[in-house]
């Protein structure tokens, strides 16, 4: 019955797997411009094809009207989470131990609303790897990632003082690495911002072309995790000058530790048009049934695909592609790398 089948397509639009995650809120000098100059990714779903155009700002993303004001020198922290809309800290940022670096470039554009990304990028950041002492596997490191979900899914991004003013996209990239021994099997998980930054200077960082910038071989891309790790170099050219190296495993500062989610400011665009955007619920009342959810609202439940292995179940390995959410309180762990891996109690 076709009705039938439109409802079967809805809820599998709706439906997001959990331990993938999105880039989808913003941040400036501690103010919550929650989602209103992202290009929000349709899905929380990888990107692994690195010569593919969807690594520039995801899949399907257009501009939206939005763009977020930053002061040059400011700090802008992007915001993951494994659900659309769900800010919430009771769930890791990106579950299913999906550890590998964080990384975010610029690009300068003529109008941050259309630009589509095919103009030169640079790094300004790079949290990725550290040695964890008396970590036996790649898999106990500290991680960009790891430090994503231990500071509630947020990351603190210096903007560089020396770059010019005007219209930027901010690419926040998120690489996981679980099933990197395989070919392809890194996951990219990108979102685009759309900033302009004021009282700039004038630096011309060297540029690189997104897709281009990273090969499948390269050794930050194709990586057993599960084995020893004895160095790490993140995929990309090095960090800009003007730009921030973060040490993985380094502690929550700023507004990565402080920030708690609350009304937002709308972004205003350059040419003075407002995004659509709900309006702030000051009286207690719902605003509009989009709005924002609230600081301690509670995780939307994946009921449409929710899995969770037990105990010793397997969750992992080269060839599964059953379930790799392990129930609550229990960890995905490789026992026999690259083949199988199973959960245990998280320690
Ligand atoms: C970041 O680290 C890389 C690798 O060590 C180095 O090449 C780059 O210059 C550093 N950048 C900054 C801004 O510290
Ligand atoms: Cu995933």
């Amino acid at each position: 019955m076709k009705s039938t089948l439109v409802a079967t397509l809805v809820a599998l639009a709706a439906k997001e797997v959990a331990g993938h995650a999105l880039f989808q809120q913003l941040w400036v000098d501690g103010t919550d411009y929650a989602e209103s100059c992202v290009r929000m990714p349709m899905g929380n779903s990888p990107i692994t094809n690195v010569g593919s155009k969807d690594m520039v700002c995801n899949v399907g993303t257009k501009g939206v009207a939005g763009k977020c004001p930053v002061p040059a020198g400011g700090t802008v922290t992007v915001e993951m989470h494994q659900q659309p809309k769900d800010r919430s800290c009771g769930s890791e940022a990106i579950g299913g131990a999906h550890w590998g670096p964080v990384q975010v470039y610029l690009t300068k554009v003529a109008d941050a609303s259309t630009a589509d990304g095919s103009t030169g990028w640079f790094k300004i950041f790079s949290d990725s790897w550290s040695k964890k002492s008396g970590g036996a596997v790649g898999d106990d490191d500290n991680w960009g990632t790891r430090d994503l979900n231990k500071c509630c899914g947020k990351m603190d991004v210096k903007i560089p003082s020396d770059i010019p003013s005007g219209d930027y996209l901010l690419r926040a990239e998120a690489l996981a690495l679980h099933t990197a021994g395989q070919a392809n099997g890194a996951q990219f998980y990108v979102s685009c911002y759309q900033i302009t930054v004021s009282g700039g200077g004038n630096a011309s960082p060297a540029l690189v072309k997104i897709p281009g910038i990273y090969s499948s071989a390269d050794p930050g891309i194709k990586i057993n995790i599960h084995a020893a790790v004895s160095s790490y170099i993140a995929p990309g050219p090095p960090v800009y000058g003007g730009g921030t190296n973060r040490t993985a495993g380094s502690a929550c500062t700023g507004c990565a530790a402080t920030c708690k989610v609350g009304t937002s400011p709308s972004a205003v665009a350059t040419g003075g048009k407002k995004p659509a955007s709900p309006t702030e619920a000051t009286t207690g009342t719902v605003a509009s049934a989009d709005a924002q959810p609230a600081a301690d609202s509670s995780p939307q439940p994946d009921t449409a695909g929710a899995c969770a292995v037990s105990a010793f179940g397997q969750c992992g390995g080269n060839g599964y592609t059953g379930c790799t959410q392990c129930a609550s309180g229990l960890t995905c762990k490789a026992v026999s790398p690259p083949y199988y891996s199973q959960c245990v109690a998280t320690s």
